[in-house]
């Protein structure tokens, strides 16, 4: 975030808000023993990151799980599509999720975000109109063919980009196993280091620690490599707040094993040690 803030290029963004922003990153992780990179310099939600998780792995694209759980992450894009398309009932984000949870017709219309994360992870359709669960071949593959180089799921459907709410930001996944342990990388192409980043650094590293129980590997290393990342211009008292704070021990996960990457519930995670700053409050840029 230091370097972002004091070097970054500032740029105005998609959103109108402005960034600063370096491109080409990289963050490593050891986590080997169930640590896991949930950030202290501020409290982070991470039951709302164990529930996007278990989301996108059940294949989901609408908000209304979400919703009906608590979890308010996703509510503004659709919000927002419904608002431009009926400017003579704007609709508050409180109103549009009870709608979503109480009115089926009016989910079905506004509740979904298109082919994203859950359907491209896991029901990606080919030309020939077959699906692939790229989930499902991740575990196959590591379990068959562990010193393979071709382990990973990507959510970059080219040809569906365009009926996404968002083009997907955490967008490949590849694995490696040596010395019975699993390690990660994640490719982000556009990362908001402010909001975004803290659940999708924490949901990379659970869901390496899932495989790896599901393949009977250890953890290894998460490695995250970052190409747009970014600070918005309006985040500037998390920043300050957050590089002001000294940063505390990282909690570490027990998770209770289930019997296969789609079976997880939210009661099977488990974060202990986790000690951070208060959170800090920012508005998300649309
Ligand atoms: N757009 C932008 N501009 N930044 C994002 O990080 C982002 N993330 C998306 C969709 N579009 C985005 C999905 N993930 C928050 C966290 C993750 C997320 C979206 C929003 C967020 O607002 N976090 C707040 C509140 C957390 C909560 O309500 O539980 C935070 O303080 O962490
Ligand atoms: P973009 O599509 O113009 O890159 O805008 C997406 C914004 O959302 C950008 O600030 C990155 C941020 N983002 C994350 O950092 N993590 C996420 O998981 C998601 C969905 C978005």
């Amino acid at each position: 975030m230091r370097r972002v803030w004091t070097g970054g290029s500032e740029r105005r963004d998609r959103t109108g808000v402005g960034t600063r922003a370096l491109f080409g990153e990289t963050l490593a992780f050891d986590l080997s023993g169930g640590t896991i990179p949930l950030l202290t310099t501020k409290r982070v939600y991470w039951k709302s990151a164990v529930r996007e998780l278990l989301w996108f792995v059940a294949g989901e694209t609408r908000i209304r799980p979400l919703v009906a759980q608590g979890v308010h992450i996703w509510t503004d894009w659709p919000l927002e599509r419904y608002n431009r398309a009926h400017p003579e009932a704007l609709l508050s984000r409180d109103a549009f999720e009870a709608r979503i949870l109480a009115d089926d017709a009016f989910e079905a219309a506004w509740g979904d975000l298109g082919p994203v994360y859950g359907r491209q992870w896991r029901r990606w359709q080919g030309a020939d109109g077959r699906e692939h669960d790229q989930l499902a071949a991740l575990v196959r593959g590591l379990r068959d063919n562990p010193a393979g180089r071709r382990h990973i799921f990507t959510g970059w459907n080219v040809a569906e980009l365009e009926q996404m709410a968002l083009p997907p930001c955490h967008m490949t996944y590849q694995y490696f196993v040596a010395d019975g342990r699993l390690s990660g990388i994640l490719y982000q192409r556009s990362c908001d280091l402010g909001l975004g980043f803290p659940f999708n650094i924490l949901e990379a590293a659970l869901l390496l620690h899932m495989i790896a129980q599901q393949v009977g590997l250890g953890v290894g290393r998460l490695t995250w490599m970052g190409a747009d990342v970014h600070l918005y211009l309006n985040h500037a008292h998390l920043v300050e707040t957050q590089l002001a704070r000294e940063p505390r021990a990282w909690p570490r996960l027990t998770l209770a094993p289930a019997a296969d990457l789609f079976s997880y519930r939210f009661e099977d995670f488990a974060v202990a040690g986790y000690e951070p700053h208060p959170a800090i409050a920012a508005p998300v840029a649309v």
